[in-house]
Order: structure tokens, then C-alpha cells, then sequence
């Protein structure tokens, strides 16, 4: 049955890719089992490792047509992949648009629960460090750099959020087109803090679920020093100019 309920309308699913190609297939495969009536963009910046090659596979193969893949030229940040996404989606007309990466470490089978609460939410935050949630595997030198990073970025900005780093959410499309998205200039994990630092500004509805994060399995890590960095100059910058 439909009703506005259980609809949230077409669902646009954005997933970065770079080096994630012992990933790529299974997130496919549990995403289109997961949300069957979503559709999925890979956005790549061209991987060595021969990701965009394999998306365009999963692409040909998939009986529905729900996979797309946007080809980048070349590593662009976390940032930037996402405006992309963004954009590719919004001209297409979606009216819901999700981030998630691909390495496994959001579960394809907790978005239903991100969607329904955007019946009652402008943006919808998949939420680790909420009452519920967890991480699974992450040495406790990346936990503190998560939480540490959130709790920075929450007193800086006056942000009542617990989450503000994570990157599983669903936006519909009327939030990110309210949140002067030409105007970011983050590349890294920053944009995450950017995007929800607008959200709020602008009075929009946060929702946080509670989801379990597990560390991946294949592959490695982008998070890197320079990361960190742009992270922690930007939000004291935010934060001082107010
Ligand atoms: N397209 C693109 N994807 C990226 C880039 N950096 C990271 N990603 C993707 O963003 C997601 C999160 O990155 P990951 O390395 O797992 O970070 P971590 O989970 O914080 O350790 C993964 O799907 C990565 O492949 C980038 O520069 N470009
Ligand atoms: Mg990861």
C-alpha cells in the first residue's frame, strides 16, 4: 500500500567512491535488496583501483536501470563529490537525496528507518552517538578523533546535534536547495558540518537515528592529516565569526 506515509517520493541514493572496489558490489547488492524503489549514484573520482569500471558494471547489469554512475576526473575530497551528486540529482528532479558510503560501514538496511523519519524532519541524521547507537571495530584512537571532532564542532557552533560528523543522511530535496549549496567551499569530512551548520541556521528539522557504524572491512580509509586540519580550521572559523 501506498499513502504519504510509507512514500518519501523517488529517492536518490549518493555514494563516493574512492579505491572501493572489494567494496562497491556488495553495498550495491544490499541497497538495491534494502530500498528496491531507491535509485543509486556512484559518484567516482576515478580510482585507480578500477571502482568507476566496476560501477559501470553493476550500472549495465542491474535489471531496473536504478544505477547510475557520474565519472570524475580525478580525486576531488568527500566535498565535492557530494555537490555533484547533489546537483546530478536535483536537475533529475529526486525528491529525496541520501549520502552513504560505500565500504559497508553504513548498512543499507537501516536507511528505511532514516526515511520514515523524514515524514517528520527536513534532514535526517544517521546518529552514533545518540542513545542506540554504535560503533562497531574503530580503535578507540578513532573514536575519540570522531566524538572529539563532534563535541568541537557542537560547543563552537551551538549545534544541538550529537552526530555532526557522520555521513548517512537523507535530505529531502527542498532542504538542500535552501542551503546555498554553491557557496560551500568544504572538500573534506567538513562538508558534513558545513551542510548541517546551514541546515540549522536555517531552521530546518534535524532528526538523529540511531545507527551502528562498522568500521570497514576492505580497503582503506581517505581520512587523512590534511583532512583533519581543514576540519578543525573551518569550524573554529565558523564558530568565531558566528
Ligand atoms: N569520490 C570520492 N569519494 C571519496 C573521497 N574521499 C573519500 N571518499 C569516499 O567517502 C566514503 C568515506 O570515506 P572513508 O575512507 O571510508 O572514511 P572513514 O569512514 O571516515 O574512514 C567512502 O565511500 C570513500 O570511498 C574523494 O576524494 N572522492
Ligand atoms: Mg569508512
Amino acid at each position: 500500500m501506498t499513502n504519504e506515509f510509507s512514500d518519501p517520493g523517488r529517492v536518490l541514493v549518493i555514494v563516493p567512491t574512492y579505491n572501493e572496489a572489494g567494496n562497491i558490489a556488495a553495498v550495491t547488492a544490499r541497497l538495491r535488496a534494502a530500498v528496491p524503489e531507491a535509485d543509486l549514484l556512484i559518484a567516482d573520482d576515478n580510482s585507480p583501483d578500477g571502482t568507476g569500471k566496476i560501477a559501470d558494471e553493476l550500472a549495465s547489469e542491474d535489471p531496473d536501470g536504478r544505477i547510475h554512475v557520474l565519472h570524475r576526473p580525478g580525486k576531488g575530497g568527500l566535498g565535492a563529490a557530494y555537490l555533484a551528486g547533489f546537483r546530478w540529482g536535483l536537475d533529475r528532479g529526486y525528491d529525496v537525496l541520501v549520502e552513504m558510503d560505500a565500504d559497508g560501514s553504513h548498512r543499507p538496511e537501516e536507511l528505511p528507518r532514516l526515511l520514515a523519519a523524514l515524514h517528520w524532519s527536513d534532514l535526517v541524521l544517521g546518529s552514533r552517538w545518540v542513545s542506540g547507537g554504535a560503533v562497531v571495530n574503530w580503535p578507540a584512537s578513532r573514536k575519540l578523533l570522531s566524538r572529539g571532532g563532534s563535541t568541537y564542532s557542537r560547543l563552537m557552533l551551538r549545534l544541538p546535534v550529537r552526530d555532526i560528523t557522520g555521513g548517512f543522511r537523507a535530505f529531502r530535496a527542498r532542504t538542500l536547495l535552501g542551503l546555498g549549496l554553491d557557496e560551500v567551499q568544504s572538500q573534506g569530512y567538513c562538508f558534513q558540518v558545513d551542510l548541517l551548520r546551514r541546515a540549522v541556521q536555517r531552521g530546518f528539522t534535524v532528526t538523529e537515528v540511531p545507527i551502528t557504524f562498522v568500521e570497514r572491512e576492505h580497503g582503506v580509509s581517505k581520512m587523512s592529516r590534511s583532512i583533519v586540519v581543514e576540519a578543525l580550521w573551518r569550524v573554529t572559523v565558523w564558530g568565531i565569526r558566528g
